[in-house]
């Protein structure tokens, strides 16, 4: 190449990059993105061992911090949803909010005016307003992975979950065409590297879903896995998931344990590899929440729903799997 033609190829490069740029900066710009999203974390009911260290407070609910935390981390701030509220409570909560997050933990989904007939109403008006042309994401954490698929099979008597255990870090088995879903497509190449080879996703269940429970009620139309892990007895269990059409995500793994959960004897994983690469959930479902342009009437009503009224208290010390957690009335009893 003499000088002059590698000018020209200097200058047609250049160009060619800026209009790349300027092309993709206005299919953003378009999309009137909402860079202040705030994302509603459902709580869960009082865990009994927890309701054990505190017996004089009358706290029947919670959220481990550590899914408030990994959900601050991509950009948003938290506000916490109660259960054992009527629908107009979930509802009305939902028009100031961006999207919902259903944490992982453990609480039997028959129990009345729990957790699962609170993510029952998030779930039924979530359809509601992305039906009418709304954008409302979802995304669900392990008991909140297996919750959303037992929603869409009408929570009969029997749930539609299968009992297999894992309680180990694993890689994610990816399908073979999970760069075409909405949860992988936009994720670097050097994490998805890491998300297939590494064992960087902490399992923590003793419930999955399998591809069977997909088939069983005729689910697989509109829910897509796009990725699998193997349980402790080498049973195939779907590690994501994603809705066809509306944007509602799972994983059965915990993204956010790599960051927060520091309880030594469940082995969870923190390299910086762990991090970087659980980091891409929240970070993909924030990015989700920021196309909703819901919002609170002005900052002071904002100030009143957000998590920073509840102190978070240190669990950990107390022998919680949680290191931190924040507690939540309505008043009343706790069940074991
Ligand atoms: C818990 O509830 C009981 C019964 O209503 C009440 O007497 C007590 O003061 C409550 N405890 C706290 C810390 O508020
Ligand atoms: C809820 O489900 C659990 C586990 O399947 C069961 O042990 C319990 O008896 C059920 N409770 C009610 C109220 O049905
Ligand atoms: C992942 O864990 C399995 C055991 O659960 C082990 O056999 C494998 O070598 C580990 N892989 C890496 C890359 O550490
Ligand atoms: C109602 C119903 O058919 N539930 C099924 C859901 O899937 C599990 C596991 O395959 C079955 O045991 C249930 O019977």
């Amino acid at each position: 190449m003499n000088m002059k033609r590698f000018l020209l190829f200097l200058i047609c490069s250049i160009l060619s990059c800026e209009c790349a740029v300027i092309v993709k900066d206005v299919s953003v710009a378009y999309q009137e993105l909402n860079e202040r999203p705030i994302i509603g974390v459902l709580s869960q009911e009082q865990s009994f061992y927890l309701h054990g260290k505190f017996p004089e407070e009358n706290y029947t609910s919670y959220i481990a911090a550590s899914y408030v935390k990994d959900v601050e981390k991509s950009g948003a701030r938290v506000v916490p949803i109660l259960i054992g509220k009527d629908r107009k409570y979930y509802e009305e909560l939902m028009k100031k909010i961006n999207g919902v997050l259903f944490p992982g933990g453990a609480t039997f989904f028959n129990q009345s005016n729990g957790y699962a007939d609170a993510a029952q109403h998030i779930y039924e008006i979530a359809q509601e307003f992305n039906d009418a042309g709304d954008y409302f994401p979802i995304f669900g954490t392990c008991l909140g992975f297996q919750l959303i698929i037992i929603l869409a099979s009408g929570r009969g008597t029997v749930e539609n979950r299968s009992t297999c255990r894992s309680y180990t870090n694993l890689p994610l088995i990816f399908d073979s065409d999970f760069r075409n879903s909405k949860m992988f497509r936009d994720v670097p190449e050097n994490m998805i590297h890491v998300l297939a080879n590494e064992n960087v996703t902490v399992n923590y269940h003793r419930y999955c879903i399998l591809e069977s429970n997909l088939q069983n009620f005729n689910l697989i139309n509109d829910w897509r896995p796009t990725s699998y892990g193997y349980d402790d007895n080498h049973i195939k269990f779907i590690a994501t998931y994603e809705h066809r059409r509306y944007p509602f995500y799972a994983v059965q793994f915990h993204p956010e344990k790599s960051s927060f959960e520091w309880k030594l004897s469940k082995n969870y994983a923190h390299s910086i590899n762990a991090v970087k690469a659980n980091r891409v959930f929240m970070d993909f479902f924030v990015s989700e929440c920021r196309r909703n342009t819901h919002g609170f009437q002005d900052a002071n009503e904002e100030n009143k729903y957000l998590i920073y009224n509840y102190p978070a208290v240190f669990t950990g010390v107390l022998g919680s799997a949680f290191h931190e957690c924040y507690f939540f009335e309505p008043r009343g009893t706790v069940s074991k």
